[in-house]
């Protein structure tokens, strides 16, 4: 990778996790190539990472996985420019948000991927209680982000680019689900979605996710067909 000698990321544009660890490189003036890797079982893959997901870095000190510390081991060996605060407290809360939002947001949303993108059924009780815990994390978002214009004030953090990718794909499972938008539920966050897009490291990491996507969705016959016109998420 330009300029990243020292880390190399492994996984592919379709992954929201992927797209994250990508997003925070590029943030941080990181561009380069990655190692497409897809998440598998195999030896190959569970001796870099051991839950055999994606993505994983590969450091000078070894591999590491889970997007959470890898975003916290880029930020301290690439502290400019800095996207967490250097306080404890503030930065604990960075770390908060960005929990509730895999824990309680994107894990519910993921249960429901198989009926949205991968060609299957989802069980109305699955429907039922991911929706459950999305409302309650929506709720608990409520309360803690600021868009003013970033979630927790005037400069970008960890927890836009990881909410991020959470909200742009979310938006599209939430919609087939339930018939609305989840950008919309959350007041104020179709227009922190749009501050977001307009910025240069997203551009990057979108236009290799729409293209990995859309053969994704063609090869699992996905019940989802993306939509053509522009700007459709805030309609
Ligand atoms: N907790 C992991 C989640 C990563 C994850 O779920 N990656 C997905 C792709 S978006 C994956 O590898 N799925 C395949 C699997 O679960 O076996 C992280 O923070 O990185």
């Amino acid at each position: 990778m330009a300029g990243l000698n020292s880390i190399a990321l492994y996984g592919y544009p379709v992954s929201n996790y992927f797209n994250a660890v990508r997003g925070l490189l590029l943030e941080k003036g990181l561009e380069g190539d990655y190692i497409s890797t897809s998440a598998k079982s195999d030896l190959d893959i569970t001796n870099k990472n051991p839950m055999g997901k994606i993505p994983f870095i590969k450091t000078t000190e070894g591999f590491l996985s889970e997007t959470l510390p890898i975003f916290e081991y880029i930020e301290t060996t690439y502290p400019t420019p800095r996207l967490a605060p250097d306080a404890a407290y503030e930065r604990a809360l960075v770390r908060q948000l960005m929990n509730i939002c895999q824990v309680y947001l994107e894990d519910p949303l993921r249960r429901l991927y198989p009926g949205v993108f991968m060609g299957e059924q989802n069980s109305s009780s699955v429907i039922a209680a991911s929706k459950v815990t999305i409302d309650r994390a929506i709720g608990a978002l409520e309360k803690m982000v600021q868009f003013s214009p970033y979630l927790l004030g005037s400069e970008i953090t960890h927890a836009d680019v990881f909410a991020f990718y959470i909200f742009d794909i979310g938006e599209r499972v939430f919609r087939h689900t339930y018939n609305k938008s989840l950008l919309e539920t959350l007041g104020g966050a179709a227009d922190w979605h749009r501050t977001m897009v307009s910025r240069n490291s997203t551009q990057i990491v979108l236009a290799d996710f729409e293209a990995a996507f859309s053969v994704y969705l063609n090869s699992k016959n996905a019940a989802w067909i993306e939509p053509k016109t522009n700007g459709w998420m805030y309609a």
